[in-house]
């Protein structure tokens, strides 16, 4: 079989070059060359559009309202608060004047013209940030367990993120030649560690050679008893394995997670990552290299839909997988050591670490940071930033921590919580602090139906369900996104909505409350209006019927309205029992 479009576009691009420096230059449109939309993800930039005046433009015979987003590479999620003002104005000076938390510790800038984007990607680098390999078929974002309680070891385990991110990230010198020539002709010199294992001669891209990887690739760190990394949907994971609570005796390295699907391909398929084996901290960086060059060299280059290491691992099975990885490694892996995960979600409010410094972790609804009359929130976090020494977190689940705040400063930065509303933001049920929503309309390309701007009105009328049935606080975790590509990991909340057209839904139900189990469809392009009835029954069954401790994803399996989904291949089976 021909090898993807893709693949070709890769070839070409003198190492994702293109025509992209043409393309600024081009006064005439605001788009790009369609193949140079391709390449500008490797450097964390999509093309887009404006959907919800696609009409109005057409008619008018204007071509689309084009835009970027640009997404910034944190890794671990943690900035400082002189990046978190430099992330602040650059959204307001350059973007659409929101910020957005992602589900992968990053940050989003939408809506930037053509025009402001070389301006906005240098002063990113100039915050000591970047783009480059945000996106892409390369290793992403490393994340990594923010959690404050967990801090003896969050150092560590952060070290872990940044050297794997650093390591794997591509080595072209493309991005600093199209976004950081500051014309004064002398080139920028970047310098990387060498790769760890010797196995290709292509000077340009050691690890990853011209064709990089068959589809994205994304890595994470997670450190039991939190799984708020959700290290299940993760094509490479490192769980940490502690002595005690503050030594990291290494890591059970996990692969083959991933929840992208395409409605009615039952070849595509939300996937949980295996556990590979343990490996010892030094070790680390060396697998995490093996565990690439694998899946660069045995991953599906013609059917992009099969591309991801989830597909690779069912094609070749574990142990051949993991026997390659062995054999560029060059030892083999341990046994897998013991863990358990308690939940994915995070811990809100205050708290203190061992070495009496304060913690403040802030719901923010879907990730979203923008100023209404009602809840100025960009305004009060800048105002924090201002007078904040410690850092700031951005967690997996779009939230965001003010973190390592010395107890001499709390009481300003609590004032401040209080002064913009932010305490408050809290008082909500226990279901919409454990939601999550992807962007879609009107940005996502992809989208089928809403999502962000969705969402929290659904769940308004899921509330009052919840209140008549005495379920106010218990956290029972709703995510939804506006395709089956699964950007919020729908696919593994307790209660899943994906978009299958406009104001249309399939609910999912059974996810794993820490994120260790796959849903199952419970009723197919439901009116998203109408599931708090949908719901009502189950929600009013599980408070009168729960076992002491039970989570609503286990009661409704255990309570016969979905079957168990063991295996990612099994996800589309047995449909619905109910519904
Ligand atoms: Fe995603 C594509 C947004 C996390 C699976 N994702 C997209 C694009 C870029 C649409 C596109 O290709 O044109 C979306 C941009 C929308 C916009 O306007 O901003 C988009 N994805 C997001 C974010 C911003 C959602 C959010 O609201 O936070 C997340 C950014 C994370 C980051 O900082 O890197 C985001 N995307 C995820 C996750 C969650 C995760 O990784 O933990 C997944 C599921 C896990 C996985 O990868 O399997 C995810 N996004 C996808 C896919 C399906 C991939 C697949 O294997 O099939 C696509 C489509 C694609 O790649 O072809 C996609
Ligand atoms: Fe877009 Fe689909 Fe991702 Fe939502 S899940 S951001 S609609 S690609």
């Amino acid at each position: 079989m021909a090898k993807s479009a893709n693949e070709g576009i890769k070839d070409a691009s003198n190492y994702l070059r293109g025509t992209i420096l043409d393309g600024l230059a081009n006064a005439a449109t605001g788009s790009l060359a369609k193949d140079d939309q391709q390449l500008t993800k490797f450097h964390g930039i999509y093309q887009q559009d404006d959907r919800d005046l696609r009409k109005e433009r057409r008619a008018k015979k204007l071509e689309p309202a084009y835009s970027f987003m640009i997404r910034v590479r944190v890794p671990g999620g943690v900035a400082t608060p002189q990046q978190w003002l430099d992330m602040d104005r650059i959204a307001l000076e350059h973007a659409n004047g929101a910020l957005k938390l992602t589900t992968r510790q990053a940050f989003q800038f939408h809506g930037v013209i053509k025009s402001n984007l070389k301006r906005s990607i240098y002063e990113i680098n100039e915050a000591l940030l970047d783009t480059l390999a945000a996106c892409g078929d390369v290793n992403r974002n490393v994340m990594c367990n923010p959690n404050p309680l967990q801090s003896k070891v969050h150092a560590e385990v952060l070290e872990l993120a940044t050297a794997v991110s650093n390591h794997l990230s591509p080595r072209t010198g493309a991005y600093h030649e199209i976004w950081l020539d500051d014309g004064s002709g002398e080139k920028v010199k970047v310098t990387y560690d060498p790769p760890l294992i010797d196995d290709i001669a292509d000077p340009e891209e050691p690890i990853y050679g011209k064709h990089y990887l068959p589809r994205k690739f994304k890595t994470v760190v997670a450190v039991p008893p939190s799984n708020d990394v959700d290290i299940y949907a993760h094509d490479l994971g490192f769980i940490a394995i502690l002595e005690g609570d503050d030594k990291v005796l290494g890591y059970n390295v996990t692969v083959g997670g991933g929840m992208g699907m395409t409605h009615g391909n039952e070849q595509t398929f939300p996937r949980l990552a295996d556990v590979l084996g343990f490996c010892e901290p030094g070790q680390a960086v060396t697998v995490a290299e093996a565990v690439v060059r694998v899946q660069r060299d045995h991953g599906n280059r013609e059917v992009r839909a099969n591309a991801r290491l989830k597909y690779t691992i069912e094609r070749m099975g574990l142990d051949a997988f993991r026997a390659e990885v062995e054999k560029l490694c060059g030892f083999s892996l341990g046994a897998p050591r013991e863990f358990h995960f308690e939940d994915n979600g995070d811990r809100y409010g205050w708290i203190e670490d061992h070495l009496g410094n304060w913690h403040f972790t802030l719901f923010v609804e879907n990730g979203r940071v923008y100023d209404t009359p009602d809840y100025p929130l960009l305004t009060g976090l800048r105002e924090i930033a201002k007078v904040h020494r410690g850092d700031f977190r951005l967690t997996a689940n779009q939230n965001l921590i003010i973190a390592n705040i010395a107890p001499g400063e709390k009481a300003k930065i609590e004032s401040l919580l209080g002064e913009f509303g932010m305490i408050a933001a809290h008082e909500r049920s226990a279901m919409r602090l454990s939601s999550m929503a992807c962007v879609a309309l009107p940005t996502c390309g992809l989208a089928l139906a809403e999502s962000q701007r969705y969402l929290p009105d659904l769940i308004g009328g899921i509330e009052e369900v919840l209140e008549e049935s005495g379920l106010r606080h218990d956290a029972i975790t709703i995510r939804m996104t506006g395709c089956p590509n699964g950007c919020a990991r729908p696919y593994i909340a307790e209660i899943g909505f994906v978009g299958k057209a406009p104001g249309k839904y399939n609910l999912y139900l059974g996810g794993g409350h820490a994120g260790e189990r796959l849903s199952k469809l419970y009723a197919a392009s439901i009116k998203g209006d109408d599931a708090p009835q949908i719901l009502k029954p189950i929600l009013h069954d599980y408070a009168k019927n729960r076992t002491e401790g039970e989570r609503f994803g286990d009661f409704v399996i255990r309570a016969g309205y979905v079957k168990e989904t063991k295996d990612g291949r099994d996800f589309h089976k047995d449909t619905s029992e109910g519904g």
